[in-house]
């Protein structure tokens, strides 16, 4: 196999899911502090204002906020040569509208910082993973407002500053596709229509939401000309939840389908992001979603001055699109599909398909020729501890060799991947159900659906196995 020897290996994260911590040294409340627990049969719910008794999951998380130390140790322990984490915009502007930073949330990730320096650990940073601050959920909707660009472009500049000689690789928005469905409603735009209370089936104003995406596609390129103006060591990266849609059948109309599905989840947000300008196809999904984007005058030009200079993506299933209305829609990450009779599922319903994997990556290459990274991928499954104490994770050694193997005949059919960050390498929240029982780490951390457990860290089967992978730069998967 051809990994480069360069190639950028290890796990990802996201403060939201992971840091607890919630309203410490000026943290102000985040959207996704508002999410309640749920579980995959009950949706999370989103409240307007924390309720008394109720469970928060990401109030505490698995405390990273104190544990961070230990935590990049094992990852150090593992070879570990990148750590994707992201920043919580609120630990650095509580409201999104102050002017100056807040000092203490700067000096946390200062000290994160110089902890993976410590084991020569390269930092990826996403600058918003499904968060923001709730206070302009409240002002204007979330981004649905447009001031949120300013709002964003301030902490980006606040961040580049501070950590200019810590931090080369940054991605701007999580996911950034969520904001194509409904769901990515509160979870990726902040946006809170009248009604909504189940996360699952948020209340959608198609023209909010497109509009709150083209808001984030100002901000994404605003920061990404400022950062390679400012400070030409940087490398910009987007981040898309990429969907493999296979045609469920040779019937055209489910090829025409699945052409569309891709186009709407991959590359609408891949065209602007990449090539600097909205595809073809867009003013004809705008008027199926009769949504008229406002656009200021500049904006197309800052969304082709501000081109990335990296692709990543999350991928953990494919789905199929049929144009029978008749065919039941399974589960999957925020897109469900037709379920393909080829395929196995997760316990969560997500179809397991290592080798859409490397279709994708042909795919990805073909249209945009610049250099990719999977920056999530991982299998999301219930851990037991055996009588001995062990964590014995095959399923998820399975799942990662299998993915990892398809990787390496993607590089080999001439595709440029840099990079590999699984998802969760040490536990932490689920960001769809809010639950703890769907786990995706190396490391297991001793907490519960009831919000009990010790935080005490723990290494799974998958952690010696992951940590020969590194050794062996891919080549020794058994
Ligand atoms: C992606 C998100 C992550 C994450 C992961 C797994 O969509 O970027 O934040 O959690 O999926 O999803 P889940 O936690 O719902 O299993």
């Amino acid at each position: 196999m051809s990994f480069k020897k360069d190639f950028m290996w290890g796990g990802a994260t996201a403060a939201n899911q992971y840091e607890g911590a919630w309203d410490v040294d000026g943290k102000g409340p985040s959207t996704s502090d508002m999410c309640t627990n749920g579980s995959h049969k009950v949706p999370k719910r989103i409240t307007r204002e924390t309720e008394k008794g109720v469970l928060y999951p990401s109030h505490e998380a698995t405390d990273f906020y104190h544990h961070y130390a230990e935590d990049i140790a094992l990852m150090a322990e593992m070879g570990f040569k990148v750590f994707r984490l992201s920043i919580n915009w609120t630990r650095i502007f509580p409201s999104g509208m102050e002017t100056e930073p807040n000092e203490k949330g700067l000096e946390f990730y200062d000290k994160v910082f110089d902890e993976c320096k410590k084991y020569n650990i390269e930092p990826l940073v996403t600058i918003s993973h499904y968060e923001m601050p709730y206070a302009l959920t409240k002002a204007y909707n979330g981004w649905a407002g447009r001031e949120c660009i300013d709002c964003f472009v301030r902490y980006c500049e606040a961040i580049f500053d501070r950590y200019q000689d810590k931090v080369k690789y940054w991605l701007t928005f999580n996911e950034i596709n969520a904001g194509t469905w409904p769901m990515g409603n509160f979870l990726s735009l902040g946006i809170l229509n009248e009604g909504t209370t189940d996360f699952m089936h948020q209340v959608d104003i198609p023209q909010l939401r497109f509009q709150g995406l083209h808001h984030q596609f100002v901000a994404s390129a605003k920061a990404v000309k400022l950062a390679h103006e400012k400070y030409p060591q940087f490398k910009m990266g987007n981040m898309i939840a990429i969907s493999a849609a296979y045609p469920y059948t040779c019937n055209p109309e489910d090829v025409l389908l699945a052409q569309e599905d891709m186009q709407l989840g991959n590359w609408y947000c891949g065209d602007v992001m990449v090539r600097g300008e909205y595809p073809y196809f867009a003013k004809k999904l705008w008027k199926k979603n009769n949504v008229e984007i406002k656009m200021e005058p500049g904006d197309l030009e800052i969304l082709k001055e501000g081109t990335v200079d990296f692709f990543t993506f999350s991928y953990y299933m494919s789905r199929c699109s049929s144009a029978d209305p008749k065919m039941a829609v399974g589960e999957g990450n925020l897109m469900g599909g037709v379920p393909n009779p080829y395929l196995k599922s997760s316990d969560w319903g997500w179809q397991i398909d290592p080798k859409g994997l490397r279709f994708i990556l042909n795919e990805i290459y073909a249209r945009y020729q610049i250099p990719l990274m999977v920056v999530e991928n991982g299998l999301g499954a219930y851990d037991k501890i055996e009588d001995d104490g062990t964590i014995n994770d095959t399923y998820r050694i399975d799942y990662l060799r299998e993915h990892i193997e398809e990787m390496g005949k993607a590089i080999d059919d001439g595709v440029d991947l840099i990079g590999y960050t699984t998802w969760g390498c040490i536990d932490l929240v689920s960001a769809s159900t809010g639950e703890m029982a769907k786990r995706y780490g190396f490391v297991f951390v001793d907490k519960y659906d009831d919000g009990t457990g010790t935080l005490e860290r723990k290494k799974k089967k998958s952690f010696d196995w992951y940590k020969k992978v590194i050794a062996s730069n891919g080549t020794d998967l058994s």
